[in-house]
């Protein structure tokens, strides 16, 4: 290479939490190389877009001695496993955060030219011989990325992931897990054999080694039997449905070697984050922050420096492109609090904003067709004033927009879902659910702002009008149009 190429680093954070010096050194990188913005993304962990060549190797050198890496947050292996973000929630949460690196730690490719190209800068010649048993010689036909939730919250949109696991807690202790196999959104304007599936759930395994192991194995099932002719078909929900769910379930047992227990009961009541303070059952504090589209803004960039030199606190990424600020003692909440002030960080933003989600697209992304993150928080403004007409400010709508059908900001598991096809122009998706466990459909093709903005009024109307009790907007639009 030998021209200006401009790049971007995605950080591998299973979890999506680091401690304080991490962010530290998180925050000098971004000033000193990139565009100093920091990005927070969808899978819990944080972007800097506009690296130069020659910025690579000192970037991922000084994320190196942060403790940090970027392995496999690209390319055809396993992507950041991520989980549900809240700690507070649940006082199993550390427990079931440890499998999120446990996971991600098994399926990290054996290769070590990570470090011979970026860190070291010599060929390590003994461990780069090492074998691969699972990626072998070839690497999946395509990205793979798991998720782990915690009921009664799907904040990490669950189904949408090659593989979910669904964590079972009863009295307090983890049972195990529900496996969902085959999410993927991704479809392709135009291609008919491409569509946005949810996870299907093949079973329930009770112990880590169980778990671990029925993983890994549909890891080499995808390995195996994914398609490696067309990309476009290549994610394993088409293996899923090429092989049956069914089939697919009979082929894991096989390869794991014994028979997954039947599915187990769960209820998902949230996916929204829990914006502000709460404390958990070991008395710490969390603090979480609305970072809209996970873009931090100056101000917060500040704030969030003075209070990683505080050492109070870690960093917690959620799935929902926001920030928790968590484990606070008591004794530190109020040096949070007077930081927290002193930045003016507590705004009045609308519910419709805070369930808010855009990707990146224009204009870094290569493969974006219409605006998102810079145009979403636009659109939101113009709808607040209809929700406030027909007495809906209150209510948390989803609202998710992509620049294109890829679906980086999940808009096809939003209750108002709006997916580039050029620019000014979106398809208008409506009937999901809002929990995320219903897919929604398309309502109308390639909508301008001011089509959109006009349907949106209609569709307030009738629901103020038409809903049944505690019917949610997603709920109500799916009865009213695709039942
Ligand atoms: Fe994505 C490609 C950004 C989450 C489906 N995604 C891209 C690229 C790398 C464009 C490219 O290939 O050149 C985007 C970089 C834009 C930029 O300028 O930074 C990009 N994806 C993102 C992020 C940053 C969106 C965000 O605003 O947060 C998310 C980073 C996640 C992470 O930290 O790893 C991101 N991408 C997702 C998700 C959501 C999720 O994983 O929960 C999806 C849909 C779920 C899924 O995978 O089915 C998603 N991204 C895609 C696809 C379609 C994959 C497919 O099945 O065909 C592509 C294109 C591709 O892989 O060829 C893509
Ligand atoms: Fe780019 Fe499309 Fe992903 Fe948006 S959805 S970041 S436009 S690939």
């Amino acid at each position: 290479l030998d021209k200006l190429y401009s790049f971007m680093i995605r950080l591998r954070i299973p979890g999506g939490v680091i401690n304080a010096d991490q962010w530290l050194a998180t925050h000098d990188i971004s000033e000193e190389y990139g565009t100093g913005t920091l990005k927070i993304t969808t899978r819990q962990t944080v972007q800097l877009h506009g690296l130069l060549k020659h910025q690579l190797r000192p970037t991922i050198q000084a994320f190196n001695t942060a403790k940090l890496d970027s392995i496999a947050a690209c390319g055809d292996v396993n992507r950041n496993v991520i989980v549900s973000s809240h700690p507070q929630i649940s006082p199993l949460h550390q427990e079931i955060y440890q499998y999120a690196d446990k996971i991600s730690t098994l399926l990290l490719p054996k290769t070590q030219s990570y470090y011979e190209v970026f860190v070291d800068g010599e060929k390590i010649y003994e461990r780069s011989s090492e074998a691969d048993p699972l990626y072998q010689d070839r690497y999946l036909p395509r990205k793979f990325k798991i998720a782990i939730a915690i009921p009664p919250s799907n904040d990490v949109d669950v189904f949408t992931n090659d593989i979910g696991l669904i964590a079972i807690v009863e009295n307090n202790q983890l049972k195990g897990f529900n496996i969902a196999v085959g999410g993927g959104l991704a479809t392709t304007h135009g291609n008919p054999n491409t569509y946005a599936r949810l996870g299907s759930i093949i079973g329930f395994t009770d112990s880590e080694e169980k778990t671990l192991k029925a993983v890994y194995e549909i890891l080499t099932i995808q390995r195996d039997f994914g398609n490696r002719v067309d990309r476009k078909l290549s994610r394993m929900k088409y293996t899923v449905d090429k092989l049956t769910v069914e089939g697919f379930k009979k082929e894991l047992e096989n390869r794991i070697g014994f028979d997954l227990l039947p599915e187990q009961p769960f209820t998902f009541t949230e996916r929204n984050d829990r914006f502000g303070w709460e404390q958990n059952h070991a008395g710490k504090w969390f603090y979480t922050l609305f970072v809209e589209h996970g873009v931090v803004k100056p101000y917060q960039k500040q704030f969030l420096y003075e209070l990683a030199q505080l050492k109070i606190s870690n960093f917690i990424f959620s799935g929902n492109q926001n920030l928790i600020l968590g484990e606070i003692e008591d004794k530190d909440k109020a040096k949070a609090d007077a930081l927290l002030h002193k930045h003016e960080i507590a705004k009045n933003d609308s519910q419709l904003r805070k369930s808010s989600m855009a990707c990146v697209a224009l204009p870094t992304c290569p493969l974006a067709l219409a605006e998102a993150q810079r145009y979403l928080p636009e659109l939101v403004t113009k709808i607040e004033p209809i929700l406030e007409k027909y007495s809906l400010q209150d209510d948390a709508i989803s609202i998710r927009m992509t620049g294109c059908p890829n679906g980086c900001g999940r808009p096809y598991v939003a209750e108002l879902g709006f997916i580039g096809t050029g620019p000014g122009q979106y398809n208008f998706m409506l009937g999901g659910d809002r929990f995320g466990e219903r897919l929604n459909k398309l309502y109308k093709e390639k909508q301008t702002e001011s089509q959109i903005l006009s349907e949106v009024d209609t569709l307030l109307e009738q629901y103020t009008k038409e809903r049944a009790e505690n019917e949610t907007f997603g709920d109500f639009s799916f009865r009213k149009f695709f039942n």
